[in-house]
Parts: structure tokens; C-alpha cells; sequence
């Protein structure tokens, strides 16, 4: 880490808190991940990116920004990859899945406001995130409400916000107001980066962003096999790691390993044994490092075979029309595409239940694992009908309600193991 501390103090990161943080990482990475066992070989690529997740990735967008590209930092799957790519800019995820400097945060949050909030908040009062720091605008999105007002704190905080405004019902005025918003986004993007959106550079975006999202559904094809070719946990970083890295690196790693799961399915090799109960989980996103979840139901005797998540299917499942020819066109293309993305903060939402049941019957999952972060109203509140109507197809449902500390890790694997035993 010795190489980038000049890197990281230009950045205005706080070095010793930020070490801090990556000892954690690091010690968490080793416990939850290297642990596992029959890993696939191609995980090790993931292992390097984790590994330098702050360091030579940071660099990278470093070196973009010295020839003049822009970077942009997200906090939603709203946020269009593809407009942002055609501009000349990089997009990269600011989730964030740890607890940091929740004393400090907690003057400027309400307690009750949700770990994923409170923690991208912990990342920017504790000086600990890179890709924050380095990010040329910060886009914030009307999605729920806690997310909605904490972006008028955000605001105060930083000097490179933009608030995008999303619809809530999926109507025709609600389509509408996408199309606006990210015309309104696109402008923004270009005055930032200096560089129009052109029908060809529009084009190789939407491509670009395509092959990644078809790399993991083909990855998520594979986990249909029993045994499964790889654990919940592997996959899961796979769709973490689709919000920080290079995209064309990424759609390459995938692949490799797609191609490697193919021949362990061939011989029929898994990481767990055959027939172990297998796992869907559905609701909140879970964003690095949060590996909560799955490594406690990985280590109860279940796989998790699928995610109905925005850091899973609901986030990447559907791609991009490709066959516009103008700028018009291909927008038009990219509204359609998003607009088809069942956040929880839609009224009502009911594609949601659709794709989960859809997805339980796809990946012959046996039972379906409800994660709602506390006080999450949007996913806490959509959890309750989701169980009721998968316990109405027979359809075994446990519904946790969790944070990002590991206060409660004995009481949920109790309750997982108890749910695994019954399926
Ligand atoms: S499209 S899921 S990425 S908004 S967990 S902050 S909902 S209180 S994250 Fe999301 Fe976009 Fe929707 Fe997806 Fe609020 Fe809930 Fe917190 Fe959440």
C-alpha cells in the first residue's frame, strides 16, 4: 500500500483511518472468501481486483482523469452507464457496504435511516473512499426518501452533486419524465466531459454496457446446475465488482470463468454437493464489502443460487435495443431498457413478484431468503406480500431484517439454519 499513499493524500483521504478500512477489507476478504473452498481458478482475477480494489484500480482512473476523461460516481442502477461511456466519462458505484465513522454520521442522519445510506455518508465524513474523492460529479437519485433528502445534506458536504429525478409509478407520464431526465442527464454529462454524444460513440456504449450485462447472464445461466458451479458468495462479488471495474476487463473475466464453470458442470463439480438446498435471495442491494447474507447462509448448508437484487438480476437482466440508428433512437432505447427495472420505490410493483417467482423457478431454488435492510420502508414494506404470495405457490420464504453490523450474525444463522433444515 506503500506506492499509493501519495495517490491517496492527494486525494484528501484520511491515511490512517483509510488503513484502517483496508485492514478490515483485507481480514474480512480473507475470512468470508479465501476461506471458501473448490473454488473456481478464475475467482483469482476477482481476488486481484479486490486486493487492489483501492490501489491500482484508483490509478487507472487516475490516469484517465490525466487525459482529460471525467469520472462519475453513482449510487443507483438508474444511472445510465451507457449515456455516461458516450460522453467520454467513467461510471463507477459509490454504494457503500460497511459501517464507518456512524457517530459522526448520526449528527447528520437520523439513527432510523438505513446502513447503506448512513455508510456512503460514513465513507465521505471518514475520508476513506478513493472513488468518491476522484469522482468529477456525484450523481444522487429521487428513489426512496431516505436517499432523496440525505442528497440535500450530500449536497452541503460536497461541490459536484446532481440530482437526477426519477418517476414512481410506471405510467406514461412516468416513462416521460425518464426520457427528460436523462436528456436533461446527458446535456450535463457533455457540458462536464466537453464531449457531445454521437450516434457511433452512443452506439459502442450501448455494446460496451451490453457484453457486460450478457457475460454475467451467462453466468447466472451456469448457476442453474446442481451442484452449483459456484458459490453465492463468488457471484455476488462478480456483481459487485460490475460497478468499479474496467468494463471490457470485466466482460473478459466473466467470460473466462463462464468457460471454466461450463467444464465443471461437464464433469459435474461444484462447490457444494449435489442436492444441497439451494437459495434465492431477493430485496435490498448488498454493495461491497457487505458479504453478510450470503456467507452466513454458505456456511448453514445452503447455496444461494440466484440474487433478485439491483447488485444481481433486477440491476443487469435486461439489455439495451441496439438497432437505433440516431442519438433519438437509441435514447429512447435506454429509456425503455430502465425503465423496466422493479425498484421497490415504484407503486405498485408488481414485475418485482413476477421475477421473483420467475427467477425460483429458473434457478430451482427451494426457498426464497427476503433481505431488507433495517429501515429500509421501500423493501421492508414490499417484503411482507412478496412472502405472502410465494407462501401462497408453496414457496418457503424467510424474511431477515438485518444491518451491517455483526452484533446479529449468531441470532441470523440460527434462523437460517432452522429455514434451511425445513426446505
Ligand atoms: S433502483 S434498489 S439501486 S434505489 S436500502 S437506500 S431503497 S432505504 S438502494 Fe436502490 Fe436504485 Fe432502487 Fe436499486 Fe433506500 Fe432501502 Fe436504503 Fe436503498
Amino acid at each position: 500500500s506503500e506506492n499509493y499513499n501519495a495517490m491517496w493524500t492527494d486525494l484528501g483521504l484520511d491515511l490512517e483511518a483509510h488503513d484502517m478500512l483496508l485492514n478490515v477489507l483485507g481480514q474480512a476478504y480473507q475470512d468470508i472468501y479465501l476461506a471458501q473452498e473448490n473454488r473456481p481458478e478464475g475467482m483469482g482475477y476477482f481476488d486481484f481486483v479486490m486486493s487492489e480494489v483501492h490501489g491500482l484500480r484508483i490509478k487507472e482512473l487516475m490516469d484517465e482523469k490525466a487525459i482529460g476523461r471525467k469520472i462519475i460516481g453513482s449510487y443507483c442502477v438508474f444511472v445510465p452507464e451507457e449515456i455516461v461511456l458516450a460522453a467520454n466519462a467513467t461510471l463507477v458505484g459509490l454504494c457503500s457496504g460497511a459501517d464507518f465513522a456512524t457517530e459522526d454520521v448520526e449528527r447528520l442522519l437520523p439513527r432510523n435511516t438505513c446502513a447503506l445510506i448512513k455508510s456512503s455518508f460514513g465513507f465521505k465524513v471518514g475520508k476513506v473512499c478513493p472513488y468518491l474523492e476522484s469522482a468529477d460529479m456525484i450523481v444522487g437519485e429521487n428513489t426512496c426518501d431516505g436517499k432523496k433528502k440525505s442528497y440535500e445534506t450530500l449536497g452541503g458536504m460536497v461541490d459536484n452533486l446532481y440530482v437526477m429525478d426519477l418517476p414512481q409509478v410506471k405510467s406514461e407520464n412516468g416513462k416521460a419524465l425518464l426520457k427528460a431526465e436523462y436528456q436533461r442527464f446527458k446535456a450535463a454529462v457533455e457540458d462536464l466531459t466537453g464531449v457531445a454524444v454521437t450516434a457511433g460513440s452512443l452506439k459502442t456504449a450501448i455494446q460496451t454496457v451490453n457484453a457486460k450485462r450478457a457475460a454475467l447472464h451467462r453466468l447466472f445461466t451456469l448457476r442453474r446446475a446442481d451442484p452449483a458451479p459456484i458459490s453465492g458468495l463468488d457471484a455476488l462479488l462478480a456483481n459487485q465488482v460490475f460497478f468499479y471495474d474496467n468494463p471490457e476487463r470485466f466482460t473478459d473475466s466473466v467470460n473466462k470463468i463462464c468457460d471454466e464453470l461450463e467444464k465443471r458442470i461437464e464433469s459435474k463439480q461444484g462447490v457444494f454437493a449435489e442436492k444441497t438446498p439451494r437459495i434465492l435471495v431477493s430485496g435490498c442491494p448488498q454493495a461491497v464489502p457487505n458479504w453478510k447474507l450470503p456467507m452466513i447462509v454458505e456456511t448453514a448448508g445452503a447455496v444461494i443460487v440466484g440474487e433478485e437484487s439491483c447488485v444481481g438480476e433486477r440491476g443487469t437482466r435486461n439489455l439495451t435495443d441496439e438497432s437505433g440508428e440516431t442519438v433519438e433512437e437509441m435514447i429512447d432505447a435506454i429509456v425503455d431498457r430502465y425503465f423496466m427495472v422493479d425498484c421497490a420505490i415504484f407503486t405498485p410493483n408488481p414485475d418485482r413478484l413476477a421475477h421473483i417467482e420467475q427467477m425460483v423457478a429458473d434457478y430451482r431454488a427451494d426457498g426464497v431468503i427476503h433481505y431488507g435492510l433495517q429501515f429500509c420502508q421501500p423493501y421492508l414494506m414490499e417484503s411482507i406480500p412478496v412472502e405472502t404470495a410465494l407462501e401462497e405457490k408453496q414457496i418457503p420464504c424467510l424474511r431477515i431484517e438485518t444491518d451491517y453490523s455483526m452484533e446479529d450474525v449468531g441470532q441470523l444463522k440460527t434462523r437460517v439454519e432452522a429455514f434451511v433444515e425445513q426446505l
